[in-house]
């Protein structure tokens, strides 16, 4: 038997295909979780999948999961996968790389004959973004928690409100007639991952494969300041109430100081929103989201309080409240030895120079790795640029890291 190829043509031919999928002028995609973007990514990845005559499930989440056989059946799965989600703004490459490289990995081993020891399965996990619906990493939370959260009730998206159990629902409806159905969650002896660095470093260094250590914390916080909405014509400054003021106070004292005193902490403000928006009334509520991250969970402790004083601070400067809701909490993880040590010998075997590093993103392999030994492997993306529509892969750079993931899995499979 000749050893499995990766068949690097078919995966580039295979990602200009799910790029074309909610492809956005700028040349990136908008295919956000659970639009019909998202279904329509799902549909083919299935249809792909059936033409192999790999098994496809899903489950109450609409995670999908392609099953290729192995020689012991009753044997837990390796898992192989990311997500086909994107940003609004997105680029080709986050999330699809890694799950039509995963897919080319399952082709390879059919094209060659080979029967693993053990199922291996393919998996696009639900909502990794979260920016349709927070938190992140929605489809991975629920499948290693074995329930979809009550708390996801009643929340709405972001962009056109839809209720994201009613989305869930009629994504799951969607494929329904194609696929079996499973319950969430369910033993894996590991997870592989691999993803786009999203950071400059591994370009930089001209190194083609990074191996993942582990990945650092995030914190969603959602703010409203509320004040009074009055004529902007006729209130004098000693009775406003203004909450835009205390906003823009506020996060003018977080960006002077947040990341010029903590090198390694991440301070961002994707959104920001007033009611009722009028030129000429003064804002009854100015809102924002706050993205903070850092490695230490200690040191993003500290970091919170000093965000939360802050800006109970601003609100008492104008004499408005402050409400502040904490929508994601993701600790930092590290990932397991065992998986990183099989890692570098697969990329020794395969001749491939590497370096270790955490990542600066969030991943569904950090929720896995509470569930099975996890890791991820990083291919170079063009001026680290990511979450945005000039995301760019160099096509060998895809095919290396492809090679280096059939390798990893292989060695995963010995
Ligand atoms: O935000 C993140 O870290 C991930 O890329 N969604
Ligand atoms: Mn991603
Ligand atoms: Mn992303």
């Amino acid at each position: 038997m000749t050893p499995p190829q990766i068949n690097g043509d078919r995966l580039l031919a295979r990602l200009d295909a799910f790029a074309a999928i909610g492809a956005t002028p700028g040349g990136g995609v908008n295919r956000q979780a659970l639009t019909r973007g998202d279904r329509k990514a799902r549909a083919l990845l299935t249809a792909l999948s059936k033409a192999r005559g790999f098994s496809v499930f899903q489950d109450d989440m609409a995670n999908l999961f392609i099953r290729m056989e192995g020689s012991d059946g009753s044997l837990p799965p390796l898992l192989i996968g990311s997500h086909l989600d994107s940003q609004p703004a997105g680029g080709r490459f986050d999330g699809a790389l890694g799950t039509l490289t995963a897919f080319e990995v399952l082709e390879s081993l059919a094209d060659a004959g080979f029967v693993p020891p053990r199922p291996v399965e393919v998996v696009a996990w639900t909502n990794e973004e979260g920016c349709r619906f927070a938190p992140g990493c929605m489809g991975a939370r629920a499948f290693v928690e074995g329930n979809i959260p009550a708390e996801w009730e009643g929340l709405r998206a972001v962009d056109d409100g839809a209720l994201f159990n009613d989305e869930r629902l009629a994504t799951v409806a969607a494929l329904a007639p194609d696929l079996g159905h499973r319950k969430l969650g369910f033993p894996v002896i590991a997870y592989l991952e691999l993803h786009i660095e999203q950071g400059p470093s591994l370009e930089r260094e001209g190194i083609p494969v990074g191996i993942v250590t582990g990945v650092q914390g995030t914190r969603w916080l959602e703010v409203e300041f509320e004040g009074q909405t009055a004529h902007a014509g006729t209130t004098a400054l000693e009775y406003r109430r203004d909450p835009l003021k205390a906003l823009t106070a506020a996060l003018a004292a977080l960006y002077a100081t947040v990341m010029s005193e903590n090198a390694e902490a991440r301070f961002t403000v994707g959104r920001i929103a007033v009611t009722p928006g009028s030129v000429n009334a003064i804002p009854a509520t100015a809102s924002c989201t706050i993205d903070l991250r850092h490695p230490q969970a200690d040191v993003l402790d500290r970091l919170e309080e000093s965000i939360r004083a802050r800006l109970a601070e601003a609100a008492e400067a104008e004499a408005v409240s402050v409400a502040i809701r904490k929508t994601v909490d993701m600790a930092p993880v590290t990932f397991a030895d065992d998986l990183i040590s099989a890692l570098q010998i697969a990329a020794q075997k395969a001749a491939f120079r590497t370096r270790s590093m955490i990542s600066g993103a969030f991943h569904d392999a950090l929720f896995l790795a509470g569930h099975a030994p996890s890791a991820m492997i990083f291919v170079p993306c063009r001026d680290g640029l990511s979450h945005n529509e000039a995301e760019y892969v160099n096509p060998e750079d895809s095919v290396a890291g492809a090679r280096m993931f059939l390798a990893s899995v292989l060695e995963l499979l010995r």
